[in-house]
């Protein structure tokens, strides 16, 4: 999952430290010439120069010199520095350095399905925590970009949190969990595996069989409610869901359930009357919690649906499925900070057990420390 994001974000570090390398050797090339920079971007203080790391890419050989030669000559004691209180061995990376990288970045986030406005505020963000900051001469600056791009890309993410286990701990039960978003996005699958955790987590778990409107909605639903071994609340084909919801809430209420998981239809976010249907659901039944589902797959389609469907049933977080089949990665970085509502869960399969709770540092994880999973 997330392979082509990934390739783009280490492209982005590697086209960084190409530039900075090049910059480098541009100084060498200016110093070997007894010119000593005049460059206000060679700043103090000054250490050892570092060779680069065995990671960064082809070695970048000083034009004319060694660097060691080169060191010796400039700099015979450690911290020296030119007249002008310069040292020629640090340099602070500046706004003109980044902009090709940054631009292609951009690009990069955009063509992986990252909403316009969060591309642009990650870009924001990376370009804020390198401009200004100093390194040393030939230094790999590698860890130094993935450490401003994972920041940047956290500070997107980093809206404000409510923890679903929380939540299902700390509500006083039953908790009603309604579920909306388009049809075949992974809906009825998702409140399976949500009931399957939530039965493992020791509640006891009431279906509702919201979705009277499409044909074979309910035999579906009803085969995992047997499979999972947990109560449907169900009536005929369509009937009104929100009366379907609400007997589930009272089932639940003299039954002394935990919770009650709500399926809705697949609706069209552009077809006024279900979404209208949701809007009843909403008058009727006091949700504890409204979960939007969408597929990762969608990309900016799942963002927009987004703020479509929290028009008409305000969404408490989202739940992205099909993650697995996910390349792009796009959706997962921008839908929480879009709705301004957090991602709950990631949907990473078709079994029971293919569900993850999201966690920022988890999709880090995997954009820049795992190969593909
Ligand atoms: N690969 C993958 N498939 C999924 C995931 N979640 C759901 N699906 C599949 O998506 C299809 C539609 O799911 P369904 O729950 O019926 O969608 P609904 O119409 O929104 O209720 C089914 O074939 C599911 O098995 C997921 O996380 N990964
Ligand atoms: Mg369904």
């Amino acid at each position: 999952m997330f392979e082509g994001l990934r390739q783009r974000l280490s492209q982005f570090r590697e086209s960084v430290s190409t530039k900075e390398r090049e910059l480098d050797n541009e100084g060498i090339e200016a110093t070997a010439s007894e010119a000593p920079p005049s460059d206000t971007t060679l700043r103090e203080p000054s250490r050892e120069p570092e060779a680069p790391k065995a990671t960064s890419a082809e070695p970048v050989q000083p034009a004319s010199k060694s660097a060691e030669e080169l060191t010796q000559r400039i700099e015979p004691n450690d911290g020296k520095k030119s007249k002008s209180g310069k040292s020629f061995f640090e340099r602070e990376i500046k706004d003109k350095d980044l902009e090709e990288s940054l631009w292609d970045l951009e690009i990069a986030l955009l063509e992986s399905d990252v909403a316009v406005s969060v591309s642009e505020e990650i870009i924001e963000n990376v370009k804020k925590e390198l401009v200004g900051t100093k390194r040393k001469w030939r230094q790999d600056i590698g860890a130094l970009v993935e450490q401003a791009l994972r920041n940047g890309i956290l500070q997107v993410l980093d809206v404000n949190g409510l923890d679903f286990d929380e939540i299902i701990k700390n509500t006083p039960k039953p908790i009603t969990i309604v579920f909306t978003g388009i049809n075949g996005t992974g809906k009825t699958t998702t409140i399976a595996k949500v009931a399957y955790r939530l039965k493992n987590q020791g509640y006891s778990v009431v279906l509702a069989a919201g979705d009277t409107y499409r044909a074979g909605a309910l035999e579906q639903i009803e085969r995992h409610a047997e499979r999972l071994g947990v109560k449907l609340v169900k009536h005929q084909q369509g009937a009104d869901p929100a009366a379907v919801i609400y007997d589930a809430v009272q089932y639940a209420r003299a039954k002394h359930k935990d919770v009650v998981l709500a399926d809705t239809a697949g609706r069209i976010h552009t077809n006024v009357n279900l979404m209208n249907q949701l809007k009843k659901i909403e008058r009727v039944i006091d949700a504890d919690l409204v979960v939007f589902v969408d597929e990762a797959l969608a990309g900016n389609d799942a963002v927009e649906r987004a703020l479509q469907f929290n028009t008409a049933m305000a969404i408490d977080g989202s739940i992205l499925t099909k993650v697995d089949a996910d390349s792009k990665g796009g959706t997962a970085i921008s839908i929480a900070h879009t709705t301004s509502k957090p991602i709950l869960f990631l949907g990473i399969g078709q079994n029971y057990e293919d569900i993850v709770k999201f966690d920022p540092q988890w999709l880090l994880t995997r954009l820049f420390d795992e190969a593909d999973t």
